[in-house]
């Protein structure tokens, strides 16, 4: 017997994990269509109408998946295919979006895992139980959350949250739990210590697997990620009475530091990133010098110590610029997001996925946070991307061709199927 049949001999026979490619292509648009803007993209925020939509919707297909559903106290969603065994190896993204978001980010991880065990399930009873999770949310977009699906997953929400976390209208995260019938006093019942292993699958949100026609990403690491909010103070004025050199123009010094946190990143170069993604200006109005300008600074670098030298030399241009223009500037933290190395052993396990796939792909490292990055400090986590048309995400262009996401659920398939049956 020659060495390839001896090869072939003890290989074990492939399994054939086909998705179903239609399913899921139909999942990604109706989930898509659910808080649908007309201006283009799609607003989902945690505890809205429309993710409490979403999180129906989806709970339906893990049921119609032939999964056990249940919701959890800060309502993740999860689909479970039961295994002999008392552990559970978890998979899942978030459903919340950005606003204008498109409708893979978060999405696609959570289909493909339906679509996933939709498969497994025709293997038999797994050793280790799998569950796909609809996280409730991740992207920060209505309150400075953190991961807030996945800390009360890991037990990390801190008891005073629920009252003090409070969105732009000032309503706290616990009360917009209760219009949706959720209980914020339970929610270190979501508490799981049953979890042994997390992938997540998630579009690239960038350029990479595109521009090297690479199928697959395997991600080994993820950024390291700081949310500012810089706050300057001026005062208000008569626009058209005030001599130019008598004011304290708010939205001047804005504007300079807005420049500044540019031109620090791009001096500092590739792979730092940094934008001021909002301004909020008041009083508001063309005839009154702005008092008060608050911008959101999203600042991210794969080493640490390098972001950490990147934000403070933006507090020390926003308080030089302050001085110069009369104002003050006061800049505080929203989020600080320490960089994720994956599991290699989950690496390994989703390397082999690929390669029962026969598909191409490059190691990987994400510029996007994910909930993945907090799993990683405390069960063995994996990432798959797959590739983002142009590169594009957190816009309504957000696209990946249904041929990828599928290789994609596959490779999930079958790494889900190492770590769960064999
Ligand atoms: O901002 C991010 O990278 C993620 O989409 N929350
Ligand atoms: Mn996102
Ligand atoms: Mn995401």
């Amino acid at each position: 017997m020659d060495a390839s049949t001896a090869v072939a001999a003890d290989m074990p026979e492939p399994i054939d994990l086909r998705i179903d490619s239609d399913s899921l292509a139909r999942h990604v648009e109706s989930l898509g269509a659910i808080g649908a803007q007309a201006s283009g993209g799609i607003l989902r925020p945690v505890y809205s109408l429309a993710w409490r939509d979403a999180t129906a919707q989806v709970a339906e297909w893990m049921s119609n998946a032939g999964l056990d559903v249940y919701r959890d106290a800060v309502g993740n969603v999860f689909g479970r295919l039961a295994g002999s065994s008392d552990v559970t190896i978890l998979t899942g993204s978030h459903i919340d979006t950005v606003p204008g978001g498109g409708r893979y980010d978060g999405a696609l991880g959570i289909l493909a895992g339906i679509e996933a065990l939709r498969v497994l399930r025709e293997c038999g009873r797994p050793k280790q139980s799998i569950e796909v999770v609809a996280l409730c949310e991740e992207e920060h977009s209505r309150y400075d959350t953190g991961f807030w699906g996945s800390r009360a997953i890991l037990g990390l929400i801190d008891p005073q949250e629920p009252d003090n976390l409070r969105d732009q209208q000032g309503v706290p995260i616990g009360e917009a739990m209760s219009q949706l019938t959720l209980d914020p006093a339970q929610i270190a019942s979501a508490h799981r210590r049953d979890l042994t292993a997390f992938i997540e699958l998630h579009v690239e949100q960038g350029p990479t697997l595109e521009a090297e026609h690479k199928q697959i990403g395997l991600v080994q690491s993820i950024v390291s990620l700081s949310m500012l909010r810089i706050v300057v103070l001026g005062r208000a004025d008569h626009a058209g009475t005030t001599p130019m050199n008598e004011r304290s123009d708010a939205g001047y010094a804005a504007a300079c530091i807005a420049r500044e946190v540019v031109d620090l990143t791009t001096r500092l170069g590739a792979p730092a990133v940094a934008t001021v993604g909002a301004w909020r200006v008041s009083p508001g109005a063309s005839n009154i010098v702005p008092s008060h300008v608050e911008l959101l600074v999203d600042v991210r670098h794969p080493d640490e110590a390098a972001k950490r030298q990147l934000v403070a030399a933006i507090g020390e241009a926003a308080h030089g610029i302050a001085k110069r223009t009369s104002v003050s500037a006061v800049v505080s933290t929203r989020a600080d997001i320490p960089p994720a190395r994956l599991d290699p052993g989950m690496v390994g396990v989703i390397e082999r996925g690929i390669q029962a796939g026969g598909y191409s792909y490059r190691e990987i490292t994400s510029g996007a946070g994910h909930d993945s990055q907090l799993m990683s400090r405390h069960v063995p986590t994996g990432m798959i991307f797959v590739p983002s048309a142009s590169g594009r995400s957190h816009c309504s262009e957000e696209f990946t061709p249904n041929d990828d996401c599928v290789r994609g659920a596959e490779v999930l398939a079958h790494s889900l199927y190492e770590l769960a049956y064999e």
